[in-house]
C-alpha cells in the first residue's frame, strides 16, 4: 500500500487506462478523485472506488480549476496528479485541417498544462506532489494517422520536463510514461484496432497490451519511493520501443 493516506486526482477516468490507473492507486490505499469529460462514466467508476466524481474538460481553464477546487474541497489536499485524459484519434495526415490539428492541441496538450497548472499551487504549498503525464511511445515510434496526436504527446514529454525543472524545489516530481498500444475502449473504437497483431510482432512480450499492463508503471511514479525520478518518460510497452 505505497499511496496510503494520498489523496489523487486521476483523469479520463471514466475509461481506459485512466480507469486502470485509478483503480491500481485506489488499490495503493490513495483517495480518488475521478475527473472525465463523461460524467456519468465517472460516476460509475467513483462509485466503485468510494471515490469523488468530477465532471469536467481539462482543456477549459475553468474545468481544470474546478477539478482542483472540488478535490481539496472533498480530501484537503492533492498530493498526486495523473493525467490520462486525452483524444486518441485516427486522421490520416490529408484530413489534417487546422481545426482537427487546434482540437487536439487543446485537449492533448493545453489540458496538460492547465491541470497541471491547476494542482501545482496546493502541491506547492504542501511541499509535496507527483505530477504523472500519459504520453505515448507514439511520439517515439511516429505512428502512423496521428499526426497532432503525435506532436502533442511530445509537447506533453517536454512539459513534463519543464515542470520536473521548475518544481522540484517544492518537493514535486513530474514524469510521463509512454504506453504502447493498448486495449482501450478509446483505441478499439478506431482503425487502430487492426495494428494490434502487427505491434505485437515488434514487441518482446508477444500478447497484445491492456490498461492493467499499464497502471503499475504510473502508480510507481504517484508513489513517494519515486523520488529521485522526477522529467523522466518510462516506456511501458512490452519491448515495442528501445528507448
Ligand atoms: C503504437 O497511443 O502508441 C496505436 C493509438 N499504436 O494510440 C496510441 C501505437 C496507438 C500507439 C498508439
Amino acid at each position: 500500500m505505497k499511496l496510503e493516506g494520498r489523496v489523487a486526482i486521476v483523469t479520463g477516468a471514466a475509461q481506459g487506462i485512466g480507469r486502470a490507473i485509478a483503480e491500481k492507486l485506489k488499490q495503493e490505499g490513495a483517495s480518488i478523485a475521478v475527473a472525465d469529460l463523461n460524467g456519468e462514466g465517472a460516476s460509475a467508476v467513483a462509485q466503485q472506488l468510494d471515490g469523488l466524481a468530477i465532471e469536467g474538460d481539462i482543456s477549459s481553464e475553468a474545468d481544470a480549476k474546478s477539478i482542483a477546487e472540488q478535490t481539496l474541497g472533498r480530501y484537503g489536499k492533492i498530493d498526486v496528479l495523473v493525467n490520462a485524459a486525452a483524444i486518441v484519434p485516427f486522421v490520416p495526415w490529408d484530413e489534417v485541417d487546422f481545426a482537427y490539428w487546434r482540437k487536439i492541441m487543446s485537449v492533448n496538450l493545453d489540458g496538460a498544462y492547465l491541470i497541471s497548472r491547476a494542482v501545482e499551487g496546493p502541491m506547492r504549498a504542501a511541499g509535496y506532489g507527483r505530477i504523472v503525464h500519459i504520453a505515448s511511445n507514439a511520439f517515439l515510434a511516429g505512428t502512423p494517422n496521428m499526426g497532432p496526436y503525435l506532436a502533442a504527446k511530445g509537447g506533453v514529454v517536454g512539459l513534463t520536463r519543464a515542470l520536473a525543472t521548475e518544481l522540484g524545489r517544492y518537493g514535486i516530481t513530474a514524469n510521463a510514461v509512454a504506453p504502447g498500444i493498448t486495449r482501450t475502449e478509446g483505441a478499439l473504437a478506431t482503425p487502430h484496432k487492426d495494428a494490434f497483431d502487427f505491434v505485437q510482432s515488434l514487441q518482446a512480450i508477444p500478447r497484445h497490451g491492456l490498461p492493467a499492463d499499464i497502471a503499475p508503471a504510473a502508480a510507481f511514479l504517484a508513489s513517494e519511493e519515486s523520488g529521485w525520478v522526477t522529467g523522466q518518460l518510462l516506456v511501458a510497452d512490452a519491448g515495442h520501443i528501445r528507448n
